[in-house]
Formats: C-alpha cells, structure tokens, sequence
C-alpha cells in the first residue's frame, strides 16, 4: 500500500502537514504503508498532473483543492484554495468526510492536528512543538522581525532550509525526519546543517541586497531582485529593514516562473486595510488575507513588474 501526499513545497508548514499527516494517516488507516512526497508549487499553468495521483491514497495538504477521484484526502487553509468555483462546487458536494477546508486556521498543519484529533481521535504528543512552529512561522507570529530574521532557533533555521533548498529531496529529508525527530535535532543534523550553512551566507547576502534595491513610499515597500535571479528570501527581511512600513511588493524570478509577491507588516498595530489574497485574485493568484503572490511565466517580467506597480499604488492609496 503506498500513499501518495501532495503538499506545498518550500513552506515550512507545506511540509510539517505532511510529516504530521503521515503520522496520523499511519497510526490511524493505513499501517505499515508506504509514504512518498510531491512537493508542489504554484505556477502560471496547470499545477496538477493526473500522473500525479499515483499512490493507492492521494493526500493534498496546504495546497490548492483538486477534483480528480483519486484524491482521496485534502487539507487546506489557504484563502484560495479554490481554482474555479466549479471546483469549489465540487468540494461542497463532497460526502467522504475526508476533504478539509477551513481559512480561519493560521497553519495546515494546526488544522490537521485538529480535525485529527477532534475526528479521529488521534493525538501525537512528540508532534506538538512542530504543530506549534507550523503556527508562529505560517501566521508570522514572530515576537517581532528580529526573531523572523535572526535564525537563531532550530524552527527559523529549518524554515530557511526549506525554502532555500534546491529541488524537492531536501525537504523531503526534512518531513521524513519532522515525523519523529525533534525540530533541535533535525536543524543539528549534519546534512542539513550542509545545505544551512550556504544558505544563512545567502540569507545574509540577500538582506545586503534588498537593503540596497528597496524604497519605502506612504508605508509600501517596493524591491525588484529580477537583475539578481534570486526568488527566495526570508519574507520578513523588508520589515526589519523598514520597521515602519506596512505592506511589501516585490517582482522575482526564478526557473520555472516569474513571482510578484504581496504581504503586510506582521508587527503593525492597527488593522490592514486591504485583503492581499482578494487583490492577487484578481491577477491570477491568491494567498491569504495577509499574505499574496501571483505567478507569472517565466518571461513575463515586464507584465509582472507593470502589476506590481499597480499594486504597490493601490496600496498607497
Ligand atoms: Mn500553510
């Protein structure tokens, strides 16, 4: 018996879903079975391939919803979560009981621990540091920007390990360890500590960088890094740079797709004003209220930064 679990990738919480999913999926309907990842992510074409959903289970956790029969979990916290309402209509239609959605949750990871537990009966105890990272570094629940940047917990480092990684088998380490390793020695791991180590360099190199490429105009950040062909970098860098600020708008690029990215401040007091999700839908992407991006293709550097812009002044606005 192999399940398959589809889950975002390059997201701490994308793989701490996971990891806890296998847990619960194991201990609860599918002993001794056989685990196997696919790491996704969002793109301005199709993001599911049928071949895809190869395992006698399929499993999408904290990624987008899909309609093929063959899935047979999902779990999302996303605000678009839903491709087309015809997608969305086909969820509500559902009668497995096994299909979650809920945008209220901060973290996939704390929604599957929930409805595990509140469903199915099913507690991990050793999991309950994870599933409480899940929640600080999805929601931004950092204690201010300096924690978010400095890396110096086992979570924040494994988080730019994550998201820095090239490729799928990295992370894919990571969730097989975060199933029953402790977050401490996951991060002390000295393979992992391999892929850290250049990583923090970058880390560093990239605050230097966006230290040099972005303005702060009536409260929004602006940065475009498509001369420096870097996509990632910590989210939490132009807040730290510019504790005054409320919003973010940046243009990368990367191999696969060209991203405008959209956030707000985490450590502003007074309530946001606009849902970024709602306004990247209206482009093609999606996120959560909070938090946005819209992906482009590769190419399509002078649609994305002309989008950007656009954003960034409604913002002002
Ligand atoms: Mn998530």
């Amino acid at each position: 018996m192999r399940v398959r679990i589809l889950y975002h990738d390059h997201c701490f919480d994308g793989a701490a879903s996971a990891a806890f999913f296998s847990r619960f999926a194991e201990a609860k309907f599918y002993p001794g079975a056989e685990f196997a990842y696919t790491g996704m992510a969002h793109k301005a074409n199709q993001l599911f391939e049928a071949e895809q959903f190869d395992g006698d289970v399929n499993a999408i956790v904290d990624f987008k919803y899909s309609t093929d029969p063959r899935v047979t979990w999902w779990f999302d916290h996303h605000q678009s979560a839903f491709l087309t309402p015809e997608d969305a209509e086909h969820y509500r239609r559902d009668t497995s009981g096994l299909k979650m959605y809920d945008p209220t949750f901060r973290s996939c990871t704390k929604y599957i621990a929930t409805m595990a537990q509140e469903k199915f009966g099913f507690v991990a105890d050793d999991l309950a540091d994870l599933v409480a990272w899940a929640d600080i570094v999805d929601g931004a629940l950092y204690k201010d920007a300096d924690e978010a940047v400095g890396l110096r917990t086992p979570a924040t480092q494994l988080t730019l390990t994550i998201e820095g990684a090239n490729g799928s088998e990295t992370v894919q380490k990571i969730i097989s360890m975060m199933r029953h390793r402790s977050l401490a020695d996951i991060a002390a791991d000295p393979e992992i500590q391999a892929v850290y180590q250049p990583l923090y360099q970058r880390h560093l190199k990239s605050m230097d960088i966006i230290r040099q490429e972005s303005t702060c105009e009536g409260g929004v950040i602006f940065f475009d890094l498509v001369k420096y062909g870097i996509e990632g970098y910590n989210k939490f860098i132009p807040y730290y740079l510019h504790p005054e600020s409320t919003y973010t708008v940046s243009v990368t690029t990367s191999t696969f797709r060209t991203k405008v990215s959209v956030g707000s401040n985490p450590w502003v007091k007074q309530p946001l004003k606009f849902n970024l999700a709602s306004i990247c839908e209206r482009y093609g992407g999606g996120g959560h209220p909070k938090v946005g991006a819209i992906s482009f293709e590769v190419g399509a550097v002078e649609r994305a930064r002309q989008v950007a812009s656009e954003i960034a002044a409604e913002l002002k606005g």
